[in-house]
């Protein structure tokens, strides 16, 4: 299993030799420094808003306050992530369910076998949806991770109604008792606009269905996409109301700075965090370990 602390290595190199010197003589902290950090930090992906914010807060903060620089940055750090708090599946109700969404390739089909996976070992009895219709191979991926997990699938034939496939599932959810569904879907571009239709219908069937909203609508977000994915995650948050994101791929990514501009420029907590393509690779996101690696505090 990866951890945090490998997870986050590249991100941390990177932006280390700044923070070292910032950390290792506060006294000699100047503009010079300060522009530095600056620009290590946009390199890993921080938004500009936020790093301004930071290194202000350097700039005046610590002088004359019996308060080292490091812990100073670290309580910055953990107070713009204080939304984000570990995921529990609730008590009920049943079946909990989860949308899962997002462009191409970012990791949403085995972001929902992981979470199928985690479901099982905290004794849930989940179930996965297979509404990727489009691509014969769409649910052939995900029968075969039900089958590593070893839970129920529910997958639509090529060319199915991606919402009836969502609406079926639930169906199956409901008459065998299953405690959690995840329901992965297409990827599709932001811009698309038939297919953004088509997600806020399989919303509506899940919606219809549960005679409530989704429990949960996530979207998977690629470490390494960067600012670009907070614009496309703003036009999927406006066709399906997100509840949380997922990072995934923050192992091998040195931009794991991105964390911290989702929360903020998105608005939504991030709820787990993929660090790596095997089943027990996805973490719940716990704010304090992520920083911890990130300044190597741990
Ligand atoms: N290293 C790494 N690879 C991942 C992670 N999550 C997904 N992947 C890989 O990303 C690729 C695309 O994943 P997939 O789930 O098919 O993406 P989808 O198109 O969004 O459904 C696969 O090769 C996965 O193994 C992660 O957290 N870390
Ligand atoms: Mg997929």
């Amino acid at each position: 299993m990866v951890t945090w602390i490998n997870a986050l290595a590249k991100t941390r190199n990177k932006i280390g030799a700044a923070l070292a010197t910032v950390f290792k003589r506060p006294d000699a902290v100047d503009e010079d420094v300060l522009e530095e950090l600056e620009d290590t930090l946009l390199s890993a992906d921080v938004s500009l808003r936020l790093v301004t914010e930071w290194t202000d807060a350097l700039r005046k903060g610590y002088r004359g306050l019996n308060v080292s620089a490091q812990s100073m940055l670290r309580e910055r750090l953990l107070r713009s992530l204080e939304t984000c708090v570990p995921f529990e599946w609730p008590a009920e109700p049943r079946p909990h369910t989860t949308l899962i969404v997002g462009v191409n390739g970012t990791g949403k089909t085995t972001t929902a076998a992981k979470l199928a996976w985690r479901a099982k070992q905290q004794g849930l009895t989940p179930l996965l949806a297979a509404t990727d219709t489009f691509r014969a191979a769409g649910a052939d991926q995900l029968r075969i991770w039900a089958e590593r997990v070893d839970c129920d699938v529910v997958a639509g034939q090529q060319g199915a109604d991606a919402a009836a496939v969502a609406y079926d599932a639930l169906d199956a959810a409901h008459h065998r008792g299953r405690d959690v569904v995840l329901i992965d879907t297409a990827g599709r571009m932001h811009t698309r606009q038939p297919l953004m239709n088509e997600l806020g219908k399989v919303r509506r069937a899940i919606t219809n269905r549960l005679a409530r909203d989704p429990d949960e609508t996530w979207i998977v977000l690629d470490a390494s996409m960067g600012q670009n994915a907070i614009i496309q995650a703003r036009q999927f948050h406006q066709m399906v109301p997100l509840t949380g994101c997922i990072v995934s791929k923050l192992d091998g990514s040195s931009k794991a700075g991105f964390v911290f501009s989702v929360v903020h420029e998105l608005g939504v907590p991030v709820r787990f965090a993929g660090l790596g393509e095997g089943m027990e690779d996805l973490t719940p996101f716990d704010a304090e370990s992520f920083v911890d690696a990130l300044l190597g505090t741990a």
